[in-house]
């Protein structure tokens, strides 16, 4: 999975982007986790930089120049929160994350999705494209000669970024006990988009004979995926799908506030919680913290910190397990810092 490695700096510069919401809670917490590792990392600098819909409101950008600057320029990676983007059009915004996975060429998003504490048991990786599809954001407003209204939006899927995440999900696949791949696509009716991104995967198989390959259906994985989730180890997926896919599998899991991500490039990652921004609880201290911790665990095993990352994460599951510091999402009454404080003691 490693595309490149860190592993010998004397510092790891981390850029720390809370955006909207209850990211402004659980990256603060990630940033703990981080901290709590003491010598097992190189010492850690932390820049907070900014980005988000608030932020537009305030600055009249979402994702300003000098944050891209800086991550390009003084980070070795960084953590992103979450962002709350408006349902509707707002002129002058797009959002800042769909902008940074571009800008930064993070073309694979990583979104494991592990029981714990929970049945049936699932254990499946989805691996989603990141940067096509139809988050290209092109879309149009027209009128038919009657003066109706026509939505269009186009859809982009390239034999170029279809082979970059397919090798992703293989080398992905290949570490992995079951080795097994699933393809997801809709091929049936989108023959040519999805069609071009089947064929794509299937050449790069090619060059992975010891990863067994199935295709499904983008309909009927969600059927499977609820049905029999054991199916599933790691599924590749277009942009969109792979974006509904994982909170759907995260729904398995008992919560979206349990399952992390990262954007990954082959010359940087940001490690991100799979979940948004979540204004109905924002600033109340009642945010899950777990899925941004095992972001920053992902995100350091990225970087070569293995034993770091395991740490993190045995501390996490520890917690998820005893079952009796959750946050109210997984049934809990305990805060984003209690759960915060219950990992760090055992990190
Ligand atoms: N951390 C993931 C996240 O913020 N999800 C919400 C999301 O996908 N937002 C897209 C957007 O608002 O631009």
């Amino acid at each position: 999975l490693r595309a490149f490695s860190t592993a010998s700096r004397n510092v790891l510069r981390i850029g720390l982007i809370p955006a909207d919401g209850i990211g402004r809670e659980v990256i603060p917490a990630a940033r703990q986790a981080i901290e709590a590792l003491g010598s097992a990392i190189p010492k850690t600098e932390f820049l907070d930089l900014d980005a988000g819909f608030e932020y537009f409101q305030k600055h009249g950008k979402a994702l300003p120049e000098a944050t891209l600057q800086k991550l390009k320029e003084e980070c070795d990676c960084a953590m992103f929160g979450s962002v709350s983007s408006p349902s509707t059009k707002v002129a002058g915004y797009s959002s800042p994350i769909v902008a940074l996975r571009k800008a930064m060429n993070l073309y694979a998003n990583i979104r494991p999705v592990v029981s714990t504490s929970t049945k049936p048991e699932v254990d499946l990786v989805v691996v989603r494209e990141n940067t096509e599809c139809l988050y290209v954001k092109q879309e149009t407003l027209e009128k038919t000669a009657d003066g109706k209204q026509v939505a269009k939006a186009t859809r982009v899927i390239t034999e170029h970024a279809s082979k970059k995440i397919a090798q992703m999900a293989f080398k992905i696949a290949e570490a992995r006990p079951r080795k097994h791949l699933t393809i997801i696509h809709k091929s049936n009716v989108l023959s040519i988009t999805d069609g071009l991104f089947r064929e794509s995967v299937r050449e790069v198989a090619k060059d992975w004979p010891g990863v067994t390959v199935a295709e499904q259906l983008v309909d009927s994985a969600v059927y499977k995926l609820f049905r029999e989730p054991g199916v599933f180890d790691v599924m590749v997926a277009p942009n969109l799908y792979g974006d509904i896919l994982s909170d759907a599998a995260a729904a398995l899991v008992g919560s979206l506030g349990v399952v992390p991500s990262i954007n990954a490039g082959d010359h940087f990652v940001i490690g991100e919680p799979v979940h948004g921004s979540a204004p109905d609880i924002a600033g109340q201290n009642k945010a899950n913290p777990i899925a941004s911790i095992r972001s920053a665990a992902m995100m350091l095993r990225h970087l070569g910190y293995d034993d770091a990352a395991l740490r993190i994460e045995k501390a996490v599951d520890t917690v998820l397990v005893e079952g009796r510091l959750v946050t109210p999402d997984l049934g809990g009454k305990a805060t984003t810092q209690q759960v915060t404080d219950a990992v760090l003691k055992l990190i």
